[in-house]
């Protein structure tokens, strides 16, 4: 059986987990905290990563590829390739170019930490330029590339959070307020698989919270 690698906090861990939800592949979950991962699966020590029956993959995106080539009862892509290539580019938008940047607000919006006023207002510049971008391709109509349920919306429903509490924290405003995106993360939370998910990160945050209070 399939195994998930890494906690349940992880949004990256969790967008994995929500496809495998979704397309209903069985699969356990391993427990591998930041610095107690095992290196010959995820050469950079990052979350998530899979065991599978030939061996492990690291990088989240491309363990999605690998669910769809390997599981392809419940498709998270459209078999047309044109409309395949933009549930991939509307991921891309929102991993590098609205979450990745995002992240340089986290040590202080979700960590205690600090960020200094140079990277706040580079990082502001920057998302204000990758949301509008990003604002010309998204759909919401349910789903955030069209009609269906997609790869897209498993990392739409674990990032766009991140981006608009993290943006809130730190510039007193979201800067995804002006995109129907919280209606969107309503719709997707009625899905059981997302229910399940934002239930285990609840919990698994608290563990993590302990943790780091008692380092
Ligand atoms: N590009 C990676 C990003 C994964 C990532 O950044 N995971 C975080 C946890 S949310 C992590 O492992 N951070 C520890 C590190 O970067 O050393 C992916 O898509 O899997």
């Amino acid at each position: 059986m399939l195994t998930l690698c890494g906690f349940a906090a992880s949004n990256y861990y969790n967008k994995v987990k929500l496809a495998l939800l979704e397309k209903g592949v069985p699969f356990q979950e391993e427990l591998a905290w930041v610095g107690e991962t095992d290196r010959s699966a995820s050469p950079l020590g990052k979350v998530p990563y899979v065991r599978t029956e030939h061996g492990p993959i690291s990088e989240s995106t491309v363990i999605l590829e690998y669910l769809e080539a390997a599981y392809p009862e419940v498709p998270l892509l459209p078999a047309e390739p044109y409309a395949a290539a933009k549930v991939r580019e509307l991921l891309r938008y929102i991993e590098l170019h609205l979450e990745l940047v995002a992240r340089n607000l986290y040590p202080e919006a979700f960590f205690g930490g600090k960020v200094s006023d140079g990277l706040k207002q580079k990082t502001l510049e920057q998302l204000e330029k990758n949301i509008a971008a990003f604002a010309t391709l998204a759909r919401f109509s349910p789903f955030i590339a069209g009609e269906r349920f997609t790869l897209a919306d498993c990392a739409a429903a674990v990032h766009l959070p991140l981006v608009s509490g993290a943006t809130k924290t730190i510039y007193g405003r979201d800067l995804l307020a002006d995109l129907p995106v919280r209606d969107y993360l309503k719709r997707l939370n009625e899905r059981p698989t997302v229910q399940q998910v934002h239930a285990d990160r609840k919990t698994n945050t608290e563990q993590m919270m302990a943790r780091m209070k008692a380092q």
